[in-house]
């Protein structure tokens, strides 16, 4: 092998060492504490709502000895010790989904949440309620619900009789409580278009209801 040819080896091979061999992780930085404050913020140092799948690499800032820094989501659970003070940097691979962060004493008041990607919406949550008295309906954020549009429901089914039950009937649903039972109940639906019915069934003709999917 004469000269040339090695130099020229030697050139690409530097040229390859140079050359980064996948895209370059993105930082984020967090931060928890000292007073009941949690944030992630992007190297724009703007709050972090929506990103693109990829490698990050977090740093996180944990300034409090009461509260700590939790993310989790698809692929991700890391979290800070509460009662450690200091930086720490985790690198993440990120993937289309939802993510939240919390502080784990506190996570009712110190919380976020970002996408990644284009997750599928979220499903829609629809409540139930029959009894105590003759009583039958389904709601979305407290008001009746007539029409739907057709798609994923949460349906929290909230039985408080023990003369009734609840009972959904449409296209591809047939779903009840039992009578004599009572409870809290959480169905997860596909609602395709057509009309549904619910109803009592000891009280049929009277306690009933119904509402339209439209496709
Ligand atoms: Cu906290």
């Amino acid at each position: 092998m004469g000269t040339r040819r090695l130099l020229a080896l030697a050139a690409a091979a530097l040229i390859s060492l140079a050359a980064p061999a996948a895209a370059q992780a993105k930082d984020l930085f967090a931060t928890v504490g000292p007073e009941f404050t949690i944030t992630l913020r992007d190297d724009q140092n703007q709050p972090v709502t929506k990103l693109d799948p990829g490698d990050y690499r977090i740093v996180v800032e944990d300034r409090s000895e009461f509260h700590n820094f939790h993310l989790r989501g698809p692929g991700v659970d890391v979290a800070t010790d509460i009662e450690q003070i200091g930086m720490v940097e985790w690198n993440v691979t990120l993937v289309e989904g939802r993510y939240t962060f919390v502080c784990d004493p506190h996570a009712s008041v110190m919380k976020g949440a970002f996408v990644v990607g284009n997750p599928p919406p979220l499903p829609v949550q629809l409540v139930a309620t029959v009894g105590p008295k003759n009583t039958i309906s389904v709601t979305q954020g407290g008001k009746k619900v007539s029409s739907l549009s057709a798609g994923s429901y949460v349906l929290v089914v909230r039985d408080r009789s023990k003369k009734h039950n609840f009972h959904l009937t449409g296209p591809g649903v047939n779903r009840r409580t039992t009578v004599a039972g009572r409870g809290t109940f959480t169905w997860n639906l596909t609602l395709n278009a057509g009309t549904f019915a619910f109803r009592s069934d000891p009280q049929a003709r009277r306690v009933k209801g119904s509402f339209k999917v439209t496709g």
